[in-house]
């Protein structure tokens, strides 16, 4: 992630808000799996939801983030596929839907913070049209490759609660769910 991000707190930032670090659920977190809704007016807390979401994903690190995945249950997304050293380059995405896939395939090695320290391949179709409005309420198209485009197709997943092991064997996806089931009962037993 880019490094400079960190060193925000001294820097002036827009509207001078303060850095909003919120929780990222894990699995089996309930909310992980629900159906988020259309958001009807890009507003003021629209706007304060995106800031807080990229911040937790900058943090974290992850390159993106949807708004499920801290207990909002509305259709924005937030990525940053630009490489470390590199300068930020932030995309928000509100009520995204995808238009077009190409036939052709790409398998990467996904990963997921709602799903720490696991990492398996999965097959995405390699370029994507995607629609969404941005946060200054303007409607946008765009197509989208590669990393960009496997990305997208993750956090859009999220806001219709699917996650990216629901496209592993049966046997792969259990043996996670298992093991964060057991880890949450732990967990409950401790506290
Ligand atoms: O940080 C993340 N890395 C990642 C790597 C490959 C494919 C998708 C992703 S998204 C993930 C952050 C996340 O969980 N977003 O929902
Ligand atoms: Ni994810």
């Amino acid at each position: 992630m880019p490094a400079t991000y960190h060193i925000e707190p001294e820097t002036p930032r827009k509207a001078d808000l303060p850095m909003a670090k919120r929780e990222i659920l894990v699995l089996p977190d309930a909310r992980l799996r629900a159906i988020a809704e259309p958001i009807a007016k890009v507003d003021e807390s629209i706007r304060k939801l995106a800031k807080d979401m990229l911040d937790t994903m900058y943090d974290a690190p992850g390159i993106g983030l949807a708004a499920p995945q801290i207990g909002e249950m509305k259709r924005i997304v937030v990525m940053d596929l630009a490489k470390e050293g590199e300068t930020p380059d932030p995309i928000v995405m509100i009520n995204p839907e995808i238009l077009k896939y190409s036939e052709e395939t790409v398998t990467t090695e996904e990963g997921c913070l709602s799903i720490p320290e696991i990492y398996y391949d999965v097959e995405r179709p390699a370029e994507i049209t995607v629609k969404y409005t941005d946060l200054d309420g303007k409607d946008v198209e765009r197509e989208a490759k590669d990393r960009l485009a496997v990305c997208i197709q993750h956090e859009l997943d999220h806001l219709d609660g699917v996650l990216y092991i629901d496209y592993l064997s049966r046997l792969k996806r259990d043996r996670v769910v298992k093991k964060f089931q057991k880890a949450e009962k732990l967990a409950k037993k401790a506290s």
